[in-house]
Order: C-alpha cells, then sequence, then structure tokens
C-alpha cells in the first residue's frame, strides 16, 4: 500500500509526480518533500514559496515544516526570508539533534551554511497584489486569511510516514508573524505507526485545537481519518464559536497507515488531492462545511 493527500488544488502536479514515484518505490520522506517542493517553486500559486504574498512590510517571509514519522523528528522554519525551498531546509534541520525549529536570521544563517539556494521571493504579480490591498485598505491594513497553505501526508510502500507544510502565511501579516503551519501538532503531524494529518486555515485558531495532533491522537483511539477529521474540526469550531462568536477557517486532511483517507472542513469550497496505489489517479475532490 502507498497513498498521499494534500492541501488544495494547487497540490495536483506534485501528488502526479509523487504517485509514480511511490509506485516506483520512492519513500515517503523524499516523495513528500519533492511535491511540496514543486508548489514552491511555481510562481503562480500565491500563498507558498516563490511568488507568495508578502507581510505587511512588502517582504515575503516563509514557513515550513517537516516530520518524519518512524522517528517523530521534526524541522522546521519560521518568518524565513529570500530561500527559495523553505521545505528542503525543513528536512534538512529535522537531520539535527537540538535546534529543530529555527526562526528569522537564525534560519537564514542555518540554510546559509549549509548552501540552500539563495532567491528572492518577492515577484511582481506579488509585489502588485499587495500594493492594490494597500491602497483599497489605505485606512487600516489588516492581514487577508483567504488563501492557501500546502500540507501534505504520505504513506510509502515500506509502511514509512512523512509529512510537510510550506506557506507564506497570512497576506499583510506582521513581520514575524508566524502561523500554525511550521507549529509541530497544529499544522502537521504523522506517526507511522498511527498516520498524519495537517491542516490549513486561520492558524491562529488552528493552534487553539492542536488540530493535527488531536486528528492523529482520535486515529489512535480507533477513529477512522474521515470520524477522526470530523470530530476534531467540528469540536474545535463549536469551542471557538462559543467562546469567541465566530471561528476562523479550519480544513484538514489526514490518512492512516494504512492508506485510508479523510477530510474535513467548516468552509465551503475547500479542495485536496489524493492517490493511493488503489486510486493511483491523483484525483481533486471538493468538501464543504456541513
Ligand atoms: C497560516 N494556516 O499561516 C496558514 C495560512 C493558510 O489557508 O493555511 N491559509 O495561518
Amino acid at each position: 500500500m502507498w497513498g498521499m493527500i494534500a492541501t488544495w488544488s494547487m497540490s495536483l502536479d506534485g501528488i502526479t509526480a509523487a504517485s509514480q514515484a511511490l509506485d516506483h518505490n520512492s519513500t515517503a520522506a523524499d516523495t513528500v518533500v519533492s511535491a511540496v517542493k514543486q508548489v514552491e517553486d511555481f510562481p503562480f500559486y500565491k500563498s507558498v514559496g516563490y511568488g507568495g504574498l508578502p507581510n505587511e512590510e512588502s517582504e515575503v517571509e516563509l514557513d515550513a515544516a517537516y516530520m518524519e514519522g518512524d522517528t517523530l523528528a521534526i524541522g522546521a522554519v519560521g518568518g524565513i526570508k529570500d530561500f527559495a525551498n523553505p521545505v528542503m531546509i525543513a528536512q534538512r534541520l529535522a537531520q539535527e539533534k537540538v535546534n529543530n525549529f529555527l526562526v528569522g536570521a537564525g534560519a537564514e544563517k542555518f540554510a546559509s551554511i549549509h548552501g540552500f539556494q539563495r532567491k528572492n521571493m518577492l515577484t511582481q504579480r506579488a509585489k502588485k497584489l499587495y500594493e492594490q490591498r494597500a491602497k483599497q485598505l489605505s485606512e487600516k491594513l489588516s492581514p487577508y486569511s483567504g488563501h492557501d497553505t500546502v500540507g501534505m501526508v504520505c504513506l510509502d510502500k515500506m509502511g514509512s510516514m512523512s509529512s510537510a507544510t510550506s506557506t507564506s502565511g497570512l497576506f499583510m501579516k506582521k513581520a514575524g508573524r508566524i502561523g500554525d503551519s511550521p507549529i509541530p501538532g497544529s499544522g502537521f503531524y504523522v506517526d507511522s505507526q498511527v498516520g498524519g494529518a495537517t491542516a490549513t486555515g486561520l492558524g491562529e485558531d488552528i493552534m487553539k485545537g492542536c488540530l493535527s495532533y488531536e486528528i492523529v491522537r482520535l486515529m489512535k483511539e480507533g477513529k477512522s481519518p474521515q470520524k477522526a477529521c470530523d470530530q476534531a474540526v467540528f469540536q474545535l469550531d463549536e469551542q471557538l464559536r462559543e467562546r469567541h462568536a465566530e471561528a476562523g477557517d479550519l480544513s484538514v486532511v489526514a490518512m492512516d497507515k494504512n492508506g485510508q483517507w479523510g477530510c474535513a472542513t467548516n468552509i465551503n469550497d475547500f479542495s485536496f488531492v489524493v492517490a493511493t496505489a488503489e486510486s493511483p489517479e491523483a484525483t481533486v475532490y471538493v468538501a464543504n462545511a456541513h
């Protein structure tokens, strides 16, 4: 068995390539990182990697993470600037014994020492969107949450699982703001003995429920990925509405160690992509709040 699940339809090309690699015995570790890298490299995805939307100071600060489900090793970067592939830096950090999660200048220093490719990540297109938005909001800039983070969970034929995320976070966020995506247990979590999950939406709210860990915990208790996703999202959504009168966007995907998968969301038109040994063609599905 092998399988892969990812947030948003922008993952389709990455998952299409990944499904062939997994079928040819590629490891979850290599596959998940090259699939996320593919999304980071594509300039028109405005919330991941190159072409990602900038913060309120017009700088592209990126968050990314990698987790290896056999050892539970984690690597993450937050608010990193001017490097082409934050997910690769996160994977390299997962090899360290300590100092696994680095932010800002420290992350950039590590990336530079280890020879990762430098790149100005602000495209003209993203700059234009920033200027338009700044004009519209000339009174007060407020972060815009309606865009998408890539998160993936991967199971290889050997039974190993990995997960990775990458995002430019919220458009017009404050400099130094870190979302859920690089935070273990919030934006992602994977344990090869159970399964993995990853989240997208309003990071500040996803963190309140440690959403990805909660899904893996529920799967460990014996819930199917679908039931675990439904329960975790709807419970957090309810708690947020009770205590704050509103809930931010919460969308999740999960896969267990057998390649069974699930998805839940409190928004409409949440797209995600799945490929498994049983249905190897990468397929885009759309889920709605219910
Ligand atoms: C964040 N969760 O930085 C990310 C943004 C996102 O769809 O997923 N948007 O809060």
